[in-house]
Formats: C-alpha cells, sequence, structure tokens
C-alpha cells in the first residue's frame, strides 16, 4: 500500500533463505522456474498469510512441497502471489513464470538491450521475473541455472562463481552459477548474449586468485582497458584504506547500452552503462575518464558497502548509496588532486542537491515516506549522503572515524542495517553522544550559516559571531539547530597562519563546532585584523554568507592555505559581482564592471602553473543556474546570462595576453595519456582558450576552428566544439557537421553532440532540438540518447527551458508524456527538471506551473510521474 512508511516497518512474515533459478532465455518468452525455500520468520505475524510481490507476472505453474495448489489455497495477480495458509514448517516453493524481455521497455527486470538479455532489479525489479519478498532485509543464497540459444547467447552470466556449463543439444547450452553470500533480491543479475571481453586477475591480500572480466558489444572491446585498470587500481584501495577484500573467484562487468541509470553493483557481476565503461583518446573526453574511474570504483566498493552489509528497508538507501559515494571520492582523490575533486564534488553538490533542497522535491537524506522508491535515487541520498558523512569524519578526527568504521563492517557482516545501526557503530568508537548529528538524516533543507567578524586592537581579540538557520521544508515546518562542524583559520595580513587561541590561551585545533541557533568564539593574539577562513575544504554541507570584504576575499584568493578555500573565495567574488550586475540589468542598466574581480582572474592566470587543474576550476565562473540558485527569488534568466556574457566578454577583452601566455604554455606535449596531471594542462588551456574566444572576434574564432581540425583527442576536440557552438553562423554548423560525419555510428559520441546542441543558449534551439528529436537514424529509444538531448536541455539550458513564453516547459512536459508509458522512471527523472520553477519571475512561473498542471491532469500517468508532480505542486 502507497505511500510506505519508515514507520511502518515490520520484519517479512517469511523469509527465503534458498533461490534455484532455471531461467530459459527466449526473446518473447523467457520461462522462469524458481525453487524457493521459504520458512515463517520468527518475529513475523503468526498466521499471517504467505504474500509475494510481482509486477506485470504471468503464473504458469505452482507447487508446495512438489503438490500443486488447488486453485482456492491460493491468488495469483500480476502483482501478487497470495497463499492463504502456508505450512508451520519450512517448505519448498516451485514458482513457474512467463516474461517477454523483448516487449520490457521500463528497463527493469529482465529486458533485451541490443539483442543481449540483461537484467536490472534494484529497486524492485526482481518482482518482475518471479514472485518473491522483493525487500531487501529477506537475504537468500542463489544458484542460477541459464539456458538458452548458442548462437544467440554463446555467453551466459551469473552472480558468484560459475560450477557447470554443458550442452543441451539442439543448439542450445547452459551456465550454473552459485553465489554463497547471502543477498538480497535487488542484488540479483543474469546475462546472455553475444559479447566480447577483456580478462585480466587480480590476487587480493590473502592470497585468492581473482578472475577480472569486462564485457561489451563485439568491436568495442578495444575501449575496455582503462575501465580493467580502475577495477584494479578500485581494489587494491578498498584492502589498503577500507581493509576490504574481494570474495569471490570472479568479478565481471558488462557493459550494456541501454539503461536507466549508471551502474549496478549486482554481487560479482556488475551491469553498467556503457557510457562509464569504454573509453579511448578518440572516444572519451578527460572527464569521461574521471566519471569510468569513479564509477568503475563506486559499484566495486558496493561489494561490501550494499552488499556485504545491505540496507534493511529503502529508506535506509543512504547507507549503502552515501558512504560508497564518499567511498569513491577518497578513491578519486587519492588517485588524482584532493583538492580539485573537493572542489568538482563540491560544484556538483551545489547544483544538484542544493537546488533540489531548495525547492517542492526537498527531502532529508534518510527519507521517512515514499510514493515511489524509484524517485529517492537522488543528489540529496547520494552527494549529501556523502557530505553527511565528511562531517561525521570531521567532527570525531580521523582516528575515531576508522575505529567506527572498522566496527560497523565487522559487527553488520552479512547483516540489513539501518542508519541507527550504523551511527551506533561511530558512538561507541568515539564514546560520543552522536544524538544531535542523527539531524543530518532526518532534517532536510541546507542550513545557513552567516558569519560576522570584529576585530578589538585594543584587546587583541578576533570574534565571530555566528548564526545558523535552517528554513521550513516539505512535510518539516520547524527544525531544530544542527551539529555544524566549521574548519577555519586566521592568516594574517603577511598571509602567516596564526594560531588559534581562546581566551584562556588554549589552543584549538582548527575546527569548531556549531550546536545551537548562535555563538561567539573569541580569539587572542590579534593585535592586528586577521583575515578569516571558515568552512575550510567545504567541512559542512551549508550555505555560508561572511562579512568578508573584496579586499579580503581576494586577499584569501592568493594567501589561503587552504586551496579548496581560495577557490571558494574566488567564485564568491565572482558571484557577489554577477548578482549585481544581474540586478543591474535588470533595472534596465548596463552590465557592471569590476576591476579587483579582473586582477584576481589576471593573478590566477599568471600562477598557473603551480596547479593547472586548479587554476582551471578557478577561472571557470559560477554557471547561470549557480547564480540563479544564489539569488533564490524573482529569478529572470536572461537578465543572468546577459550578465554572465558581459563578464565572460571583459576577460576575453582585458585578459587576453595573459591568456594567450597559458594558452601556449600549456599546450600538449607527446603522446594523450588520460592521467591526472595531463589531465589538469588540457583542462586550464581548454578553460583559456574558452575565455580568450568569448569576446567573438573572428581570428580568434578561427583559432578554435583551426585547433578544433588539428586536435588529437577527444577532450580537446570537443571542448574547440563546444566554444564554436556559442557562436551563430556557419563556422558553427561546419563544425557540427563535421562532428557528425566523423563519429556519426558511435551512440556515445551522437550524445556529445545532441547534448552540445540543446545546451544552445538561443532561441533557435528549441526548433532544433524538435528536428533533432524527429532523426530516425538516432534512437531515442535509448535513455542515453533522450537524456542527452533532453535531459540537459532541461537541467542545463537555462534561458532556453525557462524561456518567457513557456514553449520550453510545453516542450518537456510534451516528452514526459510520451515517454511515460514506455520508461516511467526516465520519465520521472526528466520531469524533475522543474525543481526550481517557484524561484522564477511570476510570468514564467505561471506558465511553468500550468505545464505542471498539464501533466497532472493526463489521463493515465506511472505512479513515478504522478509521485513528482503532485510532490513538485504540492
Ligand atoms: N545502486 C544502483 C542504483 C540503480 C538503480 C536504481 C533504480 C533503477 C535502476 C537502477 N540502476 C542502478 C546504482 C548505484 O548507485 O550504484
Ligand atoms: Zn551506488
Amino acid at each position: 500500500a502507497r505511500p510506505v512508511k519508515l514507520s511502518d516497518y515490520h520484519v517479512p512474515d517469511h523469509r527465503v533463505t534458498n533461490v534455484d533459478l532455471l531461467v530459459t532465455l527466449h526473446p518473447t518468452a523467457t520461462r522462469v522456474v524458481a525453487k524457493l525455500t521459504v520458512e515463517r520468520h520468527p518475529k513475523g505475524r503468526p498466521a499471517a498469510p504467505l504474500a509475494f510481490d510481482g509486477d506485470e507476472l504471468n503464473l504458469v505453474a505452482l507447487t508446495l512441497d512438489g503438490a500443486v495448489l488447488a486453485a482456492s489455497a491460493y491468488e495469483a495477480m500480476p502483482d501478487r502471489l497470495v497463499i492463504h495458509l502456508p505450512p508451520a514448517g519450512p517448505f519448498t516453493l516451485t514458482i513457474e513464470t512467463m516474461v517477454n524481455p523483448e516487449a520490457n521497455t521500463q528497463l527493469m527486470g529482465l529486458y533485451r538491450s541490443s539483442g543481449t538479455w540483461c537484467t536490472q532489479c534494484e529497486a524492485e525489479g526482481f518482482r518482475r521475473i518471479t514472485y518473491f519478498p522483493d525487500r531487501p532485509d529477506v537475504l537468500a543464497v542463489y544458484t542460477t541455472r541459464i539456458e538458452a540459444d548458442k548462437a544467440e547467447a554463446p555467453v551466459l552470466l551469473g552472480n558468484g562463481n560459475l560450477v557447470e556449463t554443458g550442452d543441451l543439444g539442439n543448439g542450445r547450452h547452459y551456465a550454473v552459477w552459485h553465489d554463497p553470500h547471502p543477498k538480497p533480491s535487488y542484488l540479483f543479475a543474469l546475462v546472455g548474449g553475444d559479447l566480447a571481453s577483456t580478462s585480466d586477475r587480480f590476487v587480493t591480500r590473502s592470497g585468492r586468485d581473482v578472475a577480472l572480466r569486462i564485457y561489451s558489444e563485439h568491436g568495442k572491446e578495444g575501449r575496455l582497458a582503462y575501465a580493467m585498470d580502475a577495477l584494479k587500481r578500485s581494489m587494491r584501495w578498498d584492502e589498503e584504506v577500507f581493509g576490504c577484500e574481494y570474495d569471490l573467484d570472479i568479478f565481471m562487468i558488462v557493459a550494456v547500452s541501454d539503461f536507466n541509470m549508471g551502474a549496478m553493483e549486482n554481487k560479482g557481476l556488475n551491469i553498467f552503462n556503457d557510457k562509464y565503461v569504454m573509453a579511448l583518446p578518440d572516444t572519451a573526453t578527460d572527464q569521461d575518464y574521471a566519471h569510468i574511474e569513479a564509477v568503475i570504483a563506486h559499484e566495486y566498493f558496493h561489494n561490501w558497502t550494499g552488499n556485504r552489509i545491505t540496507c534493511r528497508d529503502w529508506f535506509q538507501l543512504c547507507l549503502k548509496e552515501g558512504l560508497t559515494v564518499f567511498r569513491d571520492q577518497e578513491f578519486s582523490s587519492d588517485m588524482r588532486s584532493r583538492a580539485v575533486k573537493r572542489i568538482a564534488d563540491v560544484r556538483l553538490l551545489k547544483a544538484q542537491q542544493f537546488a533540489e533542497d531548495a525547492g517542492p522535491l526537498a527531502h532529508p537524506v534518510r527519507p521517512e515516506l515514499y510514493n515511489e522508491i524509484n524517485n529517492f535515487y537522488t543528489a540529496t541520498v547520494y552527494e549529501k549522503g556523502a557530505e553527511v558523512i565528511r562531517v561525521l569524519k570531521v567532527l570525531l578526527g580521523p582516528a575515531e572515524f576508522k575505529t567506527g568504521m572498522d566496527l560497523y563492517l565487522a559487527r553488520h557482516d552479512g547483516d540489513a542495517a539501518t542508519i541507527e545501526d550504523f551511527i551506533a557503530c561511530f558512538a561507541e568508537a568515539s564514546g560520543r553522544d552522536l544524538g544531535q548529528f542523527f539531524l543530518w538524516y532526518r532534517q532536510s533543507g541546507t542550513p545557513e550559516v552567516s558569519v560576522e567578524g570584529h576585530h578589538d586592537p585594543k584587546a587583541g581579540t578576533f570574534s565571530l559571531d555566528i548564526r545558523q538557520t535552517l528554513h521550513p521544508t516539505p512535510g518539516q515546518p520547524t527544525k531544530q539547530p544542527m551539529v555544524i562542524p566549521l574548519a577555519l583559520g586566521l592568516i594574517g595580513p603577511d598571509g602567516a597562519e596564526r594560531p588559534l587561541l581562546t581566551e584562556d590561551g588554549q589552543s584549538v585545533p582548527g575546527v569548531v563546532a556549531l550546536t545551537a541557533s548562535r555563538h561567539r568564539f573569541v580569539f587572542t593574539g590579534h593585535t592586528t585584523r586577521p583575515i578569516l577562513s571558515i568552512n575550510r575544504g567545504f567541512s559542512a554541507p551549508i550555505r555560508l554568507t561572511t562579512d568578508l570584504t573584496e579586499a579580503d576575499l581576494q586577499f584569501l584568493a592568493r594567501h589561503d592555505g587552504d586551496a579548496y578555500n581560495r577557490w571558494q573565495s574566488i567564485q564568491t567574488l565572482a558571484s557577489r559581482f554577477l548578482i549585481a550586475s544581474t540586478a543591474a540589468i535588470a533595472r534596465g542598466d548596463a552590465a557592471l564592471v569590476s576591476v579587483p574581480l579582473i586582477e584576481t582572474l589576471g593573478a590566477v592566470l599568471n600562477d598557473a602553473g603551480r596547479d593547472p587543474a586548479f587554476t582551471a576550476q578557478a577561472l571557470s565562473l559560477p554557471s547561470e543556474a549557480d547564480i540563479a540558485r544564489e539569488i533564490g527569488s524573482e529569478v529572470d534568466p536572461d537578465a543572468i546570462q546577459a550578465a554572465r556574457l558581459a563578464l565572460r566578454r571583459t576577460i576575453s577583452d582585458q585578459l587576453g595576453d595573459e591568456l594567450v601566455a597559458t594558452l601556449s604554455g600549456f599546450a600538449a606535449k607527446g603522446p594523450f595519456a588520460p592521467d591526472a596531471a595531463a589531465a589538469g594542462r588540457r583542462a586550464i588551456a581548454n578553460v583559456a582558450l574558452d575565455l580568450w574566444a568569448a569576446n567573438g572576434t573572428e581570428s580568434r574564432l578561427a583559432e578554435v576552428e583551426r585547433r578544433f581540425a588539428g586536435a588529437d583527442n577527444m577532450t580537446d576536440r570537443f571542448a574547440a566544439l563546444a566554444i564554436l557552438a556559442q557562436h551563430a553562423g556557419t563556422r558553427r554548423e561546419a563544425a557540427l557537421g563535421a562532428f557528425y560525419e566523423r563519429y556519426g555510428s558511435d551512440p556515445l559520441i551522437i550524445d556529445k553532440w545532441l547534448a552540445l546542441q540543446a545546451g544552445i543558449a538561443e532561441p533557435a534551439t528549441l526548433d532544433r532540438i524538435k528536428t533533432l528529436l524527429a532523426n530516425p537514424a538516432i534512437n531515442f529509444g535509448n535513455p542515453n540518447r533522450l537524456r542527452a538531448l533532453v535531459g540537459s536541455f532541461a537541467m542545463t539550458n537555462q534561458t532556453q527551458f525557462n524561456r518567457p513564453d513557456g514553449l520550453g516547459y510545453g516542450f518537456l512536459v510534451d516528452v514526459v508524456l510520451d515517454v511515460d508509458a514506455k520508461n516511467s522512471q526516465v520519465a520521472a527523472r526528466l520531469l524533475s527538471a522543474f525543481r526550481s520553477w517557484r524561484a522564477m519571475e511570476p510570468g514564467r512561473r505561471g506558465r511553468a506551473q500550468a505545464a505542471l498542471i498539464r501533466v497532472a491532469n493526463a489521463p493515465s500517468l506511472s505512479p513515478d510521474v504522478r509521485d513528482i508532480v503532485e510532490r513538485s505542486l504540492g
């Protein structure tokens, strides 16, 4: 019954301890025979009927301990199997169902992607294969026998270890896989198809020899080497940093082209959206390489945080997702530059999660109610979930954090656990009361923290007055103060870090923790005014306002020992300026000019050699969406765009020499390498090229065109194309045409081409998108294609999605209603692009509301889309 509430949790009445599956693969009529060992749960309701989940299922046969059940003894519906009076003791239930993988456009359960049979069972997909208590607290040992036509599916894969293969005659064969680790049904997977692969091996620290295999469609196996390398590095890192060792004889990854999300951590058999597996210098950008590394690591790390220790119920989703994102972020930080990774993660958090938290779809990291669980795979659960773990680490310090983590991994191995279980390990390890910390899981919304500094030269003190506020969010009208750790430093005018001394002369480590609405912290030893650097490393996921002056921010941009805050100071400078300039434009005045900002950016450029990847981040201005979020209400995207474009033009005009020097200083040397250092050099060169060309002069665009034609890797080629795409005219159309000509048969590269066009900030873009969408050569039934074109438009093209005439909103609604019947998860995700509609100025707000009402009034909607539209309007 929906909605589902956390407070209604009760243990299952029946549990399944063993699952023997026989799956006979057929494109349209796959037969599934599930032999289940079932028993009453000792804590379940004593006389409860047996009630298993189903979804669009078709029961063919049912026996209990080998005997056919009388028709009156059970009820089989597409979404439920009920046995009225099941035996009290353990029994064997054999269920035969038929499913049609070819017709499965939802991509949940068993489906076909380019002829390959594959499965997606998280969150509630196993019930589309057989009737089952499809909930994460029912753990069973699975054995899967797959039978198929040899020519159609020479490769047959399942969870666990391969125990048997054989010939069935008539061109058919079989494979049996056994997974000894009890697991929930959402981690079940099988694959059958004609696939190519690459192999390697990994010896674990205790000496287990693990076969590693990555599968792809034929012809693409040459693109799998980087993913394999990332996998081996992930396996070693998890042993070294978290003490987690792999536990089967084989680990497999299969790349498929039709996939609802990024990837899936099925036990021993990860299934991936091919965009997060395949890369070659000519096909993938540096960003793609970084994403592949992170997603490969993320899914592998789930083997412990998610699989060995799973979730008791779906409210605990952040238990595995927040923690695993935290772990993959740490992995990438160790593989690359920690500061640059932190900046990239915070950018993503602010863009996605802060936006979610500020609108009608806000929800706690651990929600307490849902209508459709698929709609809770959100930035809040994933990205804020990871931030909350980081907060815990800052509060406890690395040593106590590690003790707590070790305790969690040891104590809950084999469990379906809760957030309470997780936090109890840290409370026990540290001896601290983490009651207030728990609010990070329960209260939605982004805390706002304001900081004022007061210098008293006579007393030699510098005091901080800090307030925190958490505004109401849907379902949470009142809030309690949070525990907020703020890493900070006080810097003298000479750039030297000063010790943090309290009034009684005690030395404070570099973190203060807020626990109440207001605090005053007094520091001594400051006869001259120090400059405050606060929330260093983004120690807490808050919206921070300070009374730092423009001069202070300029100073911090140069002298802060914390690289994250050097970056943040430049962003704050730029953001304050852009908000003021937007207001001027909205009043009908000219865009503003900021000498200090240009000076700061010039200084950053001149210092680019210190850390090229950092400089690239420092020179990347806040996006239009970032500025809109900072403004917060009555947003006019056109004014924001005009202010931002004017600033880009000023930088282009005034820092031309510095930009050219940077461009030539970081020109590519030697053959392409995807490592962080080489990627950093490409990043700064391409950011410099973009700013240099931003004034649109012919000679500069001609140089970009030359670089587009001469590039020897996708990063540089695509960066040049993206610059050309911003300037209307034949040059743009020629470059887009040449790119298509070269890569038109490569779907993942077509996605880049589609996304780029969807982002063009011109009124003609909507028609361009409609034309592309009607192109029969592009398969928009594939989620990646649709997201690349329509998702990019709605999520990134601020001025065109939010057109004042409402046509952008109307277009998205048309697509959502059309896609909903085929793939409701993808449709619901597209619709969430309306998450910030209330922050728009009244004209756009009214049109967005009308568009949402049109969705709400549509004759038939999936539960996924209904949930998003109702919460968006609520
Ligand atoms: N745990 C995986 C989530 C996922 C998923 C959820 C709903 C529908 C389809 C899905 N595919 C993958 C991915 C992860 O976070 O690791
Ligand atoms: Zn995950």
